[in-house]
């Protein structure tokens, strides 16, 4: 497969402050703090934490967002709410998420739980608006793969949007896996086997799930297990059933697609990072009605698009758009019949919209 492993990464500097508020600080032992506190003059010796000698830090997980200023983060195996100073808002105006779940921040425990720092993020699995001015939405951070959750049926299966998906997971460097749900509600498994083997034959991971007759799951649980994914996708397309199936415990909420328009009725309002018992994380975010990538993101797109990268040896300008130029290998191909034209059309919707 010619998936590139793309190394540009959504790092942000770490983010700090100071003061804020919170609750019960008792519940951890002397040591674990004193063993932070060593960390700390550790990182003083490097510059990490200069002026916060007072300090008393540990490492936690944000679990869920609950507003800007507030979310609820694992510090070892307990679940606390932090709180995050007005200051952060000011240090990164282009994102309408200063923090989201998968995020590893240092929590001052001493007084109050108060989120410090928001650490380096590996990655982000973000969508950005389409006004002018792009403000990003943090879908979820640190994960290793998203699990592009679609139904075959009820909502209908939109390709453009799982085409969005993997350009933007390649981009910030994350595995998308293709899963497509419901396919108990197809005709025949052919059906829905040609449309995900476009995707299969170039490498990427597909699994067809029902959680009707259980196909597929012990297939999805495989590539969750020890990993971090995020579940997305359109709303009603079973992401959280499928969690659910999975680990019954969790019992998410679920509700039926509306009977009218036959689309998902937003069940999920709050992402949340949860465990695994068979090890790993995952997050399972609301349903999105569109994907938006970054215009900033534009001229990659023609050489990670899925399945061009066969044909652009071919063409004449090593950096050609796939759109205008003349002597397109990509082109041609789509006219010999070598390469879909509706992946085709998929890719230029994508390119116009930017
Ligand atoms: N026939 C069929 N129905 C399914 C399947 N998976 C989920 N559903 C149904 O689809 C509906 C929506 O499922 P949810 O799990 O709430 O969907 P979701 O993707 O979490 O939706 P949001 O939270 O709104 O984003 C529910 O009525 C489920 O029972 C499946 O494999 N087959
Ligand atoms: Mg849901
Ligand atoms: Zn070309």
């Amino acid at each position: 497969m010619n998936k590139k492993k793309d190394k540009k990464k959504f790092k942000r500097k770490n983010i700090k402050l100071s003061n804020v508020e919170i609750d019960n600080v008792d519940n951890f032992t002397e040591d674990e703090v004193q063993e932070e506190k060593r960390a700390e003059k550790k990182s003083v010796k490097k510059g990490k934490f200069s002026s916060k000698s007072s300090l008393k830090l540990k490492k936690g997980r944000i679990l869920e967002v609950r507003s800007n200023y507030k979310c609820l983060v694992k510090i070892d195996d307990q679940e606390v709410i932090c709180t995050l100073g007005g200051r952060f808002k000011h240090v990164n105006f282009e994102t309408k998420s200063i923090i989201a779940p998968g995020d590893y921040v240092n929590v001052d425990i001493s007084k109050e739980f108060r989120i410090e720092e928001i650490r380096d993020r590996e990655n982000t699995l973000s969508r950005f608006s389409d006004k002018e001015f792009q403000m990003e939405i943090i879908i979820a951070s640190n994960v290793d793969q998203v699990i592009i959750t679609s139904s075959y049926k009820e909502p209908k299966i939109k390709l453009n949007l799982i085409d969005r998906y993997i350009c933007s997971a390649l981009i910030s460097n994350i595995d998308p896996v293709i899963c497509i749900n419901k396919i108990d509600l197809a005709d025949s498994l052919e059906t829905v086997h040609n449309i995900g083997s476009f995707y299969l034959k170039l490498g990427f991971k597909v699994i067809y799930t029902s959680i009707k007759t259980a196909s597929g799951i012990r297939e999805l649980k495989a590539i969750l297990k020890n990993h971090d994914s995020v579940f997305s996708g359109h709303s009603g397309a079973g992401k959280s059933s499928l969690i659910n199936m999975l680990q019954p415990e969790l019992d998410l909420k679920t509700a039926a697609i509306s009977n009218y328009h036959k689309k998902g009725i937003h069940t999920t309002t709050r992402s949340r990072l949860l465990s695994w018992k068979f090890g790993g994380y995952l997050v399972d975010t609301p349903g999105i009605k569109t994907f938006g990538l970054h215009r900033d993101d534009k001229e990659r797109i023609p050489s990670i698009f899925p399945g061009f990268s066969a044909f652009t040896e071919e063409c004449k300008f090593h950096n050609c758009s796939h759109t205008h130029e003349q002597n397109c290998g990509v082109k041609r191909a789509v006219e010999n019949g070598v390469y879909p034209a509706a992946r085709y059309d998929s890719f230029k919707r994508i390119w116009e919209s930017l």
